[in-house]
């Protein structure tokens, strides 16, 4: 009886749930006071704002996607080039330290360490008596890509609401009260930036205008142009220099357009004057009615694609900070929804195609010195930001880091020549708005030069995903000029034989056994990623039914390169030395690259390597940065564990504080859910959508793998729907109950053999027995490249994991048609 009861309970609340609007809003009932990092985030790809709520001054704090510091320029360090064989030598002979010297002299840059992406300023609106209030409430309603805020002052209740605009490219606020001739305020504006003016217009609008700052020899040339342009219904409107003053109106609605000079990484030739006044006389004769639905229906086109049902219980009543403090210890699976989705609304609203790729905070910051410059880190973080890109349906959106990968292409083509006398091009670890290839910060950072391989992984993903053959000839060039450098760099190890990246570093771990430096050749990483990039470019070549000589000279040499090697501890070594140590908890796996987002190590297709990262991961410990947390749930997905993924979205999903304290020694989540490294970086709320995702669906291994790694708090049932598998596969949905797929639905854009792996038996609804799978996949997009076998240390000892029962199909599909299976 009481089971009954319960299970009644739950169905109630589960109903009552899905019929909930506020299941996908963060809300709170306190503004956001001081903390940046408690403002609600706002975004058109363009334009960037952080909403406060503060009562008696609000505050919109403002980004424009172009708005950085310096102007074109190029940080290569010719001196590289002499200094190959020495420091190739003193790497060999283990003189690492020596090494690093004359890495930091001549191939670290003397130039640009990058530029840094700059706020434009903050709107500041005053209230006068606004000091005491009730009935406060604040909220970011991610349906709809809007924030409200609402409170009461002596009886009137007001609300802001502000949005911005995907179609009409400005920040609109608009300001109502409930008693008419209530709304009266002072707008000005603050800024970091050291060259900007501020000042009104006789046709009272506020305008914030200047350029952008020097940095690091590179003299600052951005021009930004901001204008505010007020809409009142009642009351007046007056101004002084710098300030407008509203007065007894009954709503207010504010247009705010900034536009810059910047046309592309090579050219700022481009009129911010006209362009902020283009897009704010376009918009400004529409009312915040009009605007609304505008707005509303362009971001939903790309958000309602996905849903994700987890259920829910009472844990979500409660404000979202409060969430995020009881996570850990409650079961709130509509919090993993709302943080999920939060994802996919993020990207939505900082990457937008034209616009910059997200950069380390998407694109929002409020700090002229933002931690590491704001700018893209290439040898992890900038990577993460479109993990979640194909596989949440959301591929146009990959545009902005796509387009970043060709304009590196062209800029790296010079560091090539210049720094190794290569042909291609090649990137190291970082990059900035103007597309710089050279090497920064210093050796143990700045050395790895493979971040061209890996961002070049984008391109042939974006098509296995959409199987678009126009597109794969028009990025071919970049694949095969990322390969060329590799053909022309490689060089023989003298002790291991192998063709290798010399020198070579794995991201920025310092192992105590290489001198606590990073300098290395042919770490696994890099081996990784050349054999990855190796494989896509002959692929793509015997697509494109071309380049045959060159597409066998890739694989000739990719025989050549070191095969990954499993170390005495049973680990999978991070360097081609065993000098792994099992305490090491580094932020950086970078040789589980080959796990994810590569799929070189499978529980089917490798058990060895398999159980070698699976060794790796526990060593390696879960709790650390952000991003690292968000890796982390991406490889004990594709380790079908979902429990341990699960447990990593307990340790990301917890709270930080705004002075930097790391949860548990680790990063973690502040109240806003922005993602704490700490500080805050997008790239932990990207890299953990990206593993949810995982969690339930996987298409790398040579199949489509549903509820691959399901734990158990989800197991009792669920749904999500929309998301994307490659061979052009829509998986229109997957329901589960008790952790069995009870029915599934897939299109086939492009036919060819399904091959579906479910954790139980299933049948199509359409009748018919599904034909279990043998041999190889016959779908082209499904192959897989062979993983060499890999070097086992005699010391290792490796056991088998047993992996569950699952089910093998294959189903010939046809382009167009829509497949229904259910459980058996
Ligand atoms: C890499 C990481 C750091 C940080 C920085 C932006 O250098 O190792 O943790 O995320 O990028």
């Amino acid at each position: 009886m009481k089971k009954i009861f319960f299970a009644f309970f739950l169905f109630v609340a589960t109903a009552s749930f899905s019929q909930n609007k506020t299941s996908l809003k963060l809300w709170y009932k306190q503004p956001a006071g001081k903390t940046w990092e408690n403002a609600l985030p706002i975004g058109n790809g363009r334009l960037g704002a952080m909403i406060y709520g503060n009562v008696e001054q609000e505050t919109i704090q403002l980004n424009e996607h172009t708005v950085w510091s310096g102007s074109p320029n190029r940080n290569d360090n010719p001196l590289a080039l002499d200094s190959l064989p020495l420091i190739r030598q003193l790497i060999y002979d283990g003189k690492r330290k020596e090494a690093e010297r004359v890495v930091n002299n001549s191939i670290i840059t003397k130039k640009s360490h990058g530029q840094k992406f700059e706020p434009v300023g903050s709107l500041q609106l005053a209230f006068t008596g606004h000091e005491n209030f009730s009935n406060y409430n604040r909220e970011l309603d991610i349906e709809r890509a809007i924030t409200k805020t609402s409170y009461t002052v002596n009886g009137v209740t007001y609300t802001r609401e502000a949005l911005a605009s995907f179609p009409d490219r400005v920040v609109v606020m608009r300001l109502t009260a409930s008693r008419p001739g209530s709304v009266s305020f002072t707008a000005f504006f603050t800024t970091p930036q050291k060259r900007a003016t501020i000042k009104t217009t006789e046709s009272k609008e506020l305008t914030i205008f200047g350029t952008t700052s020097d940095h690091e020899t590179v003299k600052g040339m951005v021009n930004y142009k901001g204008i505010v342009r007020m809409k009142l219904e009642g009351g007046s409107l007056n101004a002084n220099d710098t300030s407008l003053m509203v007065k007894d109106a009954n709503a207010v609605t504010i247009y705010i357009s900034i536009a810059t000079n910047f046309n592309n990484y090579q050219d700022i030739s481009g009129d911010e004057n006209k362009r902020a006044a283009d897009y704010l006389n376009k918009a400004f004769p529409k009312s915040f009615a009009a605007i609304l639905p505008a707005h509303v229906a362009a971001y939903q086109k790309y958000f309602n694609r996905v849903k994700l049902d987890l259920g829910t219980t009472d844990a979500a009543n409660l404000p979202t900070d409060e969430r995020l403090k009881n996570f850990k210890s409650v079961n709130d699976p509509s919090f993993v929804t709302l943080y999920y989705q939060f994802g996919r609304y993020l990207l939505i609203s900082s990457s937008q195609p034209g616009g910059q790729a997200a950069n380390l905070q998407g694109i929002w910051n409020d700090k002229i010195n933002p931690p590491w410059d704001s700018k893209y880190t290439i040898n992890i973080n900038a990577e993460m930001n479109y993990w979640p890109a194909e596989k949440t349906n959301l591929a146009e959106l990959h545009e902005p880091f796509l387009q970043m990968v060709k304009d590196m292409s062209v800029a790296g083509q010079q560091t090539a020549r210049v720094m190794y006398n290569a042909r291609g091009w090649v990137a190291h670890h970082n990059t900035d708005i103007w597309r710089a290839t050279g090497a920064i910060d210093g050796a143990n950072w700045g050395l790895f030069n493979s971040s061209g391989g890996w961002m070049s992984q984008h391109l042939w993903e974006h098509y296995l995903y959409s199987g678009d053959k126009n597109f794969l000839a028009s990025i071919y060039p970049i694949l095969k000029g990322a390969s060329t450098f590799y053909v022309d760099y490689l060089v023989e190890h003298p002790t291991y034989h192998w063709l290798v990246v010399s020198p070579d570093e794995s991201p920025e771990n310092t192992p105590k056994a290489h001198q606590s430096s990073a300098l290395d050749a042919g770490v696994t990483m890099t081996n990784q990623i050349v054999f990855e990039l190796f494989s896509s470019t002959i692929k793509a070549a015997e697509i494109l039914k071309k380049d045959v000589a060159f597409a066998d000279t890739l694989k000739q040499m990719r025989k050549r390169l070191p095969p990954m090697h499993i170390g005495q501890y049973g680990q999978l070594q991070e360097w081609l030395d065993d000098v792994d140590d099992p305490k090491d908890n580094h932020r950086h796996i970078s040789h589980l690259y080959g796990l994810f987002p590569s799929n070189q190590i499978s529980p089917y297709r490798t058990p060895e390597l398999y159980s070698a990262a699976k060794n790796t991961l526990i060593q390696r410990g879960d709790v650390s940065t952000g991003w690292s947390m968000g890796w982390k749930v991406n490889w004990w997905a594709r380790m079908l564990d979902g429990n341990h993924a699960y447990k990593l979205i307990q340790s990301q999903l917890s709270p930080v504080n705004t002075t930097g304290t790391r949860y548990e020694g680790g990063g973690g989540t502040y109240n806003n859910l922005f993602d704490a490294h700490p500080p805050f970086q997008i790239d932990g709320n990207f890299g953990c959508t990206s593993g949810i995702t995982e969690m339930f669906m996987q298409s790398a291994n040579g199949e489509i793998h549903l509820l691959p790694a399901i734990p158990d708090v989800w197991q009792t049932g669920g749904s999500i729907t929309g998301l994307r598998a490659i061979g052009g596969f829509q998986i229109v949905s997957i329901e589960w109950k008790d952790g069995k797929v009870i029915k599934a639905v897939i299109r086939s854009t492009l036919g060819g053999n399904l091959r579906l792996r479910v954790p139980n038996a299933m049948k199509l609804s359409a009748g018919g027995v599904l034909k279990t799978a043998t041999g190889k996949n016959s779908n082209s997009f499904f192959q897989v490249e062979e993983t060499p076998a890999p070097v086992v240390s005699s010391k290792a000892t490796i056991t088998a994991t047993a992996l569950k029962e699952t089910m093998l199909y294959d189903i010939a599909t046809q382009a167009g048609k829509t497949y229904t299976f259910i459980a058996l």
